[in-house]
Parts: C-alpha cells; structure tokens; sequence
C-alpha cells in the first residue's frame, strides 16, 4: 500500500513503524504536522491509500480524513480518549494499558476502532513504556489495521466495541502533578515524575527557581528534612521525602532546556555534600547509579544508564574509566550493555548548548567519545560485545560497533549516520569500523540515506552480527558470552593478529585525524549548519519542512540512493570517506 506517515515529528515510534512497514513491502513517504494546508498538499502529491498517525497532536482536517483513511495511533486501551493518555495510566496505577489503531473522525479519538493490543504496565517512566511497550503494541495493531483494510474490512465503532472500557480524560496539568514534599512518600513522587517524563516533567522548584523534574530514582539509603536537598553524585540531585529521598536526574528552568540537574544548577548545588559511590560494582541498595558494573564468571557486564543516551565529555571518561577498569578484571568478556531505552546517541548536544562555546565543548566531546571507542578497538585482554537493548544513533551506533560483537535487540531502531544534525561528518572511527563491513559503496549508501535501520537490516548489511528476541534478551545476552568465553583463545588470538594488520594497513590514529578534522570543519568552519541543527535539536522548535530523505512525495526524484551495489565490498577505499 502507499502509506503517508503524518507525525508531530519523526520519533521512535515513527521511525519503528517506519521502518517495519517499509520492510512489510509498503511505499512509505512522511509528513511532519506543520500546518493543514501542507498537509492537504502532501496527500495531493503522494495520493496515499491510507495515512497513519503514529505520534500527533493536532487535529487532522476534514478535508483529508474525508478523503483517506486515517488511522491514528493510541497510547491507550479502547474506548480512552485524550492528549495524555499514558500520563493518566501511570498515574492511576493502571496494571494493564493498550495501543489503539482508530480512524480519524471529527470527535478527537472517538472514530470507529480497528485494532488494539494491550500489556501489563511496568515500573518505569512514560518515555520508557512508550520506547518498549507502546510501539512494540503499535507495530502490531497498526499491522491488524493494514491487513483489515486490505481486505475491505470496516472498523468497529466503540461503542460497540467489546473490549471498550476507557472514557475521554483531559490533558493532564500541572495540578495532577504537582509534588507535596512535605506530605508525599518517595513511591508517590517517583510515579507523578514518571507519569511527566521526558515530557512535559513536573513543575517545581530547586534552590528557590522554577523548573521542571524528570528523571527520578529512589534512594535507599540517605535521608533528611522532607524537601530538602541533601546531596549531589555527578549529574543528580538528591532530596529528603518524609519515608526517605529521590534522586532528581534532569531539570528543565523555566524558559531552557532540559539538562542533567547538576549542570542546570551548577552554582547552586556546588554546595551540596558529595555522596559518591566508592566502586563500580552494582550497589546493594536503591540509589542512582548511571554506570553498574556486575560480574558473573567470566563475563563483566556494564551498565550505562545515561538520559537519552546522550553522553557528555565526563560520562564519556566515566565510562573509559570503568572499561578499563572492567578490563583489569580476570575475567574473558566485557559486554557493554547500554540502558535500559537507549545504547548511546553519542555526544551530549544539550550540555553542549549549555557550554560558554558550543563549538569548543563539541571538540572536548568528540575527542572523549573517540578517547572511549579507541580504548574498546585497542583492548586485548577481553573480547568485547555491544548488547544493545535499546535504540542507539550517530555516533554511538560505531561506538557498539568497536566491540568485537555486536548484539542487538529485536525492535531496535539505529539511525548509524550523522548528516541529520547539521551535515555533520562523524567521527568514532566510523571511517575505520563501517566501510570495513559493509563496503565503501554501502557505507555511503548508509550515510546519504539517513534514515532508520532495524536491528534485523543492521545485521543483514553486515554491520552488526546478531539479533536477539525481546522475550528472555538478559538470558539471551548472557547465554552468548558464555559461548564466547568457551571459544575465548581462538577468538582472541584472531582478534590480536586482525587488529596488527589492520594497524600495519593504516594505524587508528589516522582513521582518527582524518574524522578529526573534518570534525574541526564543522564545528569551527565557516558553515554554521551544525550548530544551527543542534539548536533547533535543544530547543525543540516546531518543525518548518519535511527533510527530503523522509517526504519522498516532495522528491524530483524518487529513489535517488537505490539498492544498486549497497552490500558490494568493493575495494580501493578513498583516502577520506567522501560523504
Ligand atoms: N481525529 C482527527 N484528528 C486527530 C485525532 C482524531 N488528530 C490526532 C488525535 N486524534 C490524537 N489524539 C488527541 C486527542 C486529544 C487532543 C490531542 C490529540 C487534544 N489536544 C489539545 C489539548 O492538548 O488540550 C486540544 C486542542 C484541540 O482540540 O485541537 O485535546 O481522532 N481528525
């Protein structure tokens, strides 16, 4: 089918369903919501046989769900109906939540029902349901939906619809959300943060300033004066609950952006006593611990759970502290395993913007992130996998891919390329790691693409090496490393004598300076498109355009970046990476 995506923009769920449906055999072409009139255009142009709204705000105008079936896509159980839907579930202690796929009439999420999928509610923040539970439902409700229609089928109208048990609930305001410190438990806090996270967080203060909270996590053990702030441990906050504290990971001032607590709040909470963890393993009790070390025989495994994915010069360093720690260890195997949403999105964009010079800030991050994936390529000690559960982009795609292996979770969506912020060149030895798998043509193709790659397309490519079920995928990571230990002298020996030939053909180093200085260009040259790309990124301005590579109906040409040569390896490298 001709398939029109139209998205208040173009986020996980949308790249998922994207990518998924386009693997289904679809033609797919996207529209950002930007104003009626461009929407009514792009149905004009694209003449799709059905449109499908993953992640929407506004309201789609008559004269298109009139035209074309409309199918929006629900973040809640049949019969809910509203903005906030997930914000109400959390809040409520819903302990079973659904997708819905509805057809777009004029009444706001009440047209007739075509399919839907539910699932049990975890403990976790909004984003994170959404990231897992949320699209993996959707992926499969929009494709019942699909397959119905097809087949000619008619949706169900909800109120005679079996499985209907929701009513319409308004947006959630701030006044469901706001936090009582002085009366409300740690458990009860923890929820309304979750409920507003990543968005719009909850409004509060901090050191007498109005901001807005994200990111929270109970701590077991430090204590305090309902509502004051007792403590700091690198990017987070602690403050007293009356039955204990909550750590406070990200803020948001009123009228910036979102950043790690102690960076929004750097002078002020300067003064707050340090509570540092004294080692990398996982601590016994309820605490924030963004990097965790565990060990079981002869695998390490490494956490690191970073807001977003995004890594800022000192979690960048962080982190290679702990590799290397990890790799004095007698053990065979480190498996780097990421977060819980996220792998890695590769630098810290938004402390970046926070910096007194973003372009300097940008340099310090790009060469603390390539200090990282250098430290992983040159490790002979260990054999070393990237175990991505959640997403990763940029460059945090070819920091997976400087381990040895690289296992990635069925539902995966990777975006391993850079030219969408601001036509940047990349760095972390993508020159070096992806032409190497993929060929120069296919990673060019790549690259020019720009667009997402499921984890089953990553490993087709050649890129990554293994996809594994969302059902069991901890007992599955850990299966695979104990194999890995089990084969651990062949493969290291392999790995050492790869490793001394690639370095005779052309040391890391160079790999390095020529990323480096391309780097340098876009960060200090005379095209400020990155620095313009990011901030659009930061402040989340509303989109003006549909980019090319997504609206293929606005396109001269279709097609541009066939399938021609894509998985050739052929030979005779450029000197740079041509892009
Ligand atoms: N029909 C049509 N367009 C739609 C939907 C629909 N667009 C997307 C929408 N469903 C997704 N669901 C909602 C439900 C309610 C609101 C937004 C998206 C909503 N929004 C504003 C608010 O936040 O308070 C009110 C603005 C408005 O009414 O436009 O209430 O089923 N055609």
């Amino acid at each position: 089918m001709r398939i029109l995506l139209l998205c208040h923009s173009f986020n996980g769920l949308s790249q998922r369903l994207y990518a998924e449906l386009a693997r289904d055999g679809h033609e797919l072409s996207v529209e950002l919501d930007i104003a009626d009139t461009v929407t009514e255009e792009a149905v004009r142009l694209f003449a799709p046989e059905a449109l499908i709204a993953p992640f929407l705000k506004r309201r789609i105008p008559e004269s298109v769900w009139r035209s074309v079936p409309c199918l929006i896509v629900h973040p809640g159980v049949v019969g809910d109906r509203g903005p906030t839907a997930l914000d109400w579930a959390i809040h409520d202690g819903e302990t079973e939540w659904g997708v819905t796929v509805l057809q777009a009439e004029a009444e706001m999420d009440a047209g007739p029902i075509w399919a839907y999928r539910t699932f049990p509610m975890r403990q976790a923040r909004k984003a994170s349901l959404y990231r897992h539970e949320v699209t993996e439902a959707a992926v499969a409700a929009v494709r019942e939906a699909l397959m119905k229609l097809a087949a000619g089928e008619k949706p169900t109208p909800l109120e005679r619809h079996p499985a209907a048990r929701g009513s319409w609930r308004p947006a959630m305001s701030q006044d469901w959300r706001r936090i009582d410190w002085q009366r409300e438990t740690t458990a009860t806090i923890w929820t309304k943060i979750n409920a507003a996270d990543g968005f719009p967080g909850v409004a509060d203060t901090l050191f007498g300033v109005p901001c807005h909270l994200f990111d929270a996590w109970p701590e077991g053990r430090l204590t305090g004066a309902a509502g004051e702030l007792i403590a700091r441990r690198e990017t987070a906050i602690c403050r007293a609950t009356v039955d204990g504290a909550i750590w406070i990971g990200h803020v948001k001032r009123a009228g910036g952006f979102k950043l790690p607590a102690t960076a929004a709040f750097a002078a002020e909470s300067a003064h707050l006593a340090e509570a540092p963890l004294d080692s990398w393993q996982a601590a016994s009790w309820q605490t924030w611990q963004d990097i965790r070390y565990e060990e079981e025989g002869a695998v390490g495994y490494l956490h690191f759970e970073f807001y977003n994915g995004a890594m800022s010069v000192r979690q960048c360093q962080r982190l290679q502290d702990a590799f290397l720690w990890a790799a004095s260890r007698p053990t065979r195997v480190i498996v780097l395993m990421g977060g819980e949403d996220f792998w890695s999105n590769g630098i810290h964009l938004n402390v970046i913007e926070a910096a007194a010079s973003p372009a300097d800030e940008s340099w310090r991050n790009i060469v603390a992130i390539d200090d990282l994936a250098e430290a992983i390529l040159r490790c002979e000690s260990h054999l070393t996998v990237a175990a991505l559960r959640g997403n990763a982009g940029a460059g945090g795609c070819f920091l997976a891919r400087a381990c040895d292996e690289v296992w990635v979770r069925e539902g995966v969506v990777l975006n391993p390329h850079y030219q969408n912020m601001g036509n940047l060149y990349g760095s972390e030895f993508w020159t070096y790691l992806l032409p190497q798998r993929v060929g120069w043509k296919g990673a060019r193709a790549i690259m020019q693409r720009r667009l997402p790659m499921l984890a089953q397309e990553a490993v087709f490519c050649g890129f990554y090496d293994k996809v594994l079920p969302t059902a069991g995928f901890s007992a599955q990571v850990r299966a695979c490393a104990q194999a890995l230990v089990a084969d651990f002298s062949a493969r290291i020996a392999r790995k050492r004598a790869r490793r001394a030939r690639d370095e005779a053909a052309k040391p890391l180093a160079h790999y390095r300076a020529e990323e480096l200085a391309a780097m340098r260009q876009n960060f200090y040259g005379f095209d400020p498109s990155y620095h313009v790309a990011r901030w659009h990124f930061v402040h989340k301005t509303p989109h003006s355009w549909t980019p090319l590579t997504l609206a293929r109906h606005r396109r001269a040409a279709i097609g541009r970046v066939g399938a021609e040569g894509f998985f050739d390896h052929d030979q005779n490298p450029p000197a740079l990476m041509p892009i």
